[in-house]
């Protein structure tokens, strides 16, 4: 089609025919050659993310407190593929010019970082703030505002302070309140130049990960318990510190402030069973309802069909109260709306289907509860991890399901999609995993009129990926973690973000593979 569309203009016969196949040239382009046939709005936001834990380093200088992650990795070594842990990690205390550098070279004019809190409140409480470490993160915003890229600020990534840990993070209802006292802090230390914060990274997968299982710190593995547990004072949490920044900050320093959630998205095993695309839908609902709906439906509070089912197996079970917590009218309503955006961590696809009982399942546990079994497309691309396969189709169903369930109240901003493979600079399946996802993304907006105003790649550079210590890599930029200065090179991944965000436009042909790969 194309090459005839190419013949035609060239022989320059007729303007009209020419138009015509340009047209068409368009209506025709798939994902994979040329260059898009939609492009990015101009006030689209293009950025790039990164986590205080996974880059900084520096984990006790300059008065900085212990996180969680900090004194659980020293006293279980063996807890991370490599044995590694954040300690140095891309050292981005000392190294921050570097980062701030190579967002710069990327073109985006967006940057997602988030506060360590031990680091500004060794001790988690707001009685003893860390003078080098409010120092540090003001140094931080400031150079990053001098060279034009707006700072996106989060305020809890994982990190909690080992000393809140110890009094049970988030299964502590108290914990609401520390939160809130540490948002309070860094609103006054920053507010002024900070317009833009997300106040908790993928409740979800800190919950059910850290909580519910061993899969994360603090691994307190109380399965179907403390992660709802955790949900419930986490959501609290995030409202309460979105209230404040409501009415005693945004008056004058008029920023906006939202939370991000994470999602796989599900294909039904098979599409024609019902009961498989039934577990699609009962999948979201209790892994990404639980959070989204209290805050993004119209009518708030857990997803009722999240609430009943949870009561009745508990019941069941025999427990004298749900398992899952409950609102009162009043925390229903400072949850409701508590978000000026959707912030959206997106990865992978899965497929679905029912299934009562499997192996590894604990009762209770939210898998259990949940009673739908995941699977991996074997024909989908694995690059790098385990868990990610690559269906780009996902991510734009994705972000229908988001709009059509939680309407067009706010502007869905993703605030992470990304892929890891083995660390090469010539990463041409970064390359066409960025390009075809971001595909999906523009068809969302132009096709589907999802309301999508922006965009976070994960991650800036190859840096310490929880469990998976420094073997999973996720970069645009390459780190030598041999080298002292922990020397970032760019990828061909980076090369190619950096053309889409000046041109606003997708070229599949940019970076593509000399020798075809599997992507
Ligand atoms: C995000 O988590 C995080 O926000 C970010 O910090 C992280 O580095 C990035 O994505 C990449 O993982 O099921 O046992 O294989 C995404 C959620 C959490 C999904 C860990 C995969 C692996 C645990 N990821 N999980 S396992």
């Amino acid at each position: 089609m194309r090459s005839s569309c190419k013949v035609a203009q060239s022989g320059a016969v007729l303007a009209t025919l020419s138009l015509l196949c340009l047209a068409h040239e368009a209506s025709v382009l798939d994902d994979s050659s040329g260059w898009s046939n939609y492009s990015f709005p101009d006030d689209f936001i293009f950025g790039v993310s990164t986590a205080a834990y996974q880059i900084e380093g520096a984990w006790n200088e300059d008065g900085k407190g212990e996180s969680m992650w900090d004194t659980y990795l020293h006293e279980h070594p063996d807890f991370t593929a490599d044995r590694l842990n954040g300690d140095v990690a891309t050292d981005s205390y000392h190294r921050y010019m570097d980062d701030i550098q190579i967002v710069k070279d990327l073109g985006v004019k967006y940057y997602r970082l988030s506060i360590s809190w031990p680091r500004l409140l060794p001790n988690g409480t707001d009685n003893n703030v860390n003078n080098a470490g409010a120092k540090y993160y003001r140094t931080l915003f400031e150079e990053l505002i001098k060279v034009n890229i707006t700072p996106v600020v989060t305020l809890f990534h994982w990190d909690m302070p080992t000393a809140l840990m110890d009094l049970g993070g988030w299964s502590n209802p108290l914990m609401v309140d520390y939160f809130v006292d540490y948002a309070r802090v860094a609103f006054k230390l920053y507010g002024d130049i900070i317009n833009f914060w997300t106040t908790v990274n993928e409740p979800h997968q800190h919950c059910y990960n850290g909580y519910g299982s061993t899969i994360f710190v603090p691994a307190i593995n109380s399965s179907g318990v403390a992660e709802y547990l955790c949900s419930h004072y986490i959501l609290l949490g995030h409202a309460k510190a979105y209230r404040l920044y409501d009415t005693e900050f945004r008056p004058y320093q008029k920023g906006k402030i939202g939370i991000t959630l994470d999602a796989f998205w599900g294909e039904p095993k098979d599409a024609n069973k019902q009961e498989d695309r039934d577990a699609v839908e009962t999948y979201l609902q209790m892994h990404f309802g639980l959070y989204a709906h209290p805050i993004f439906s119209m009518e708030g509070d857990y997803p009722p069909f999240v609430r009943e089912r949870l009561d009745t197996y508990s019941e069941y079970e025999g427990f004298a109260r749900s398992r899952l917590p409950t609102f009162t009218e009043e925390e229903v309503k400072a949850l409701l709306g508590s978000s000026d955006f959707f912030g959206l961590n997106h990865y992978t696809t899965y497929l679905m289907s029912p299934s009562t009982m499997e192996p590894g399942w604990k009762v209770p546990s939210l898998e259990h509860d949940t009673r739908v079994k995941l699977e991996q497309h074997p024909k989908w691309p694995k690059p790098g991890a385990d868990w990610l396969t690559v269906y780009p189709p996902g991510f734009r169903k994705l972000l229908n399901w988001v709009t059509n369930k939680y309407g067009r109240n706010v502007p869905i901003i993703v605030t992470e999609n990304g892929m890891c493979d083995h660390g090469q600079i010539d990463d041409y399946e970064r390359v066409s995993y960025y390009n075809k996802y971001l595909y999906q993304l523009l068809l969302a907006i132009h096709t589907d009129g999802c309301k999508v105003e922006g965009y976070f790649a994960w991650t800036l550079m190859d840096d310490f990926e929880w469990t998976d210590g420094y073997t999973a890599k996720f970069g645009l930029y390459s780190v030598d973690f041999n080298s002292p200065n922990k020397t970032r090179t760019p990828k061909l991944s980076a090369k190619n973000y950096r053309g889409i965000v000046k041109s606003r436009r997708i070229n599949f042909d940019s970076f593509k593979s000399p020798i075809s790969t599997y992507l």
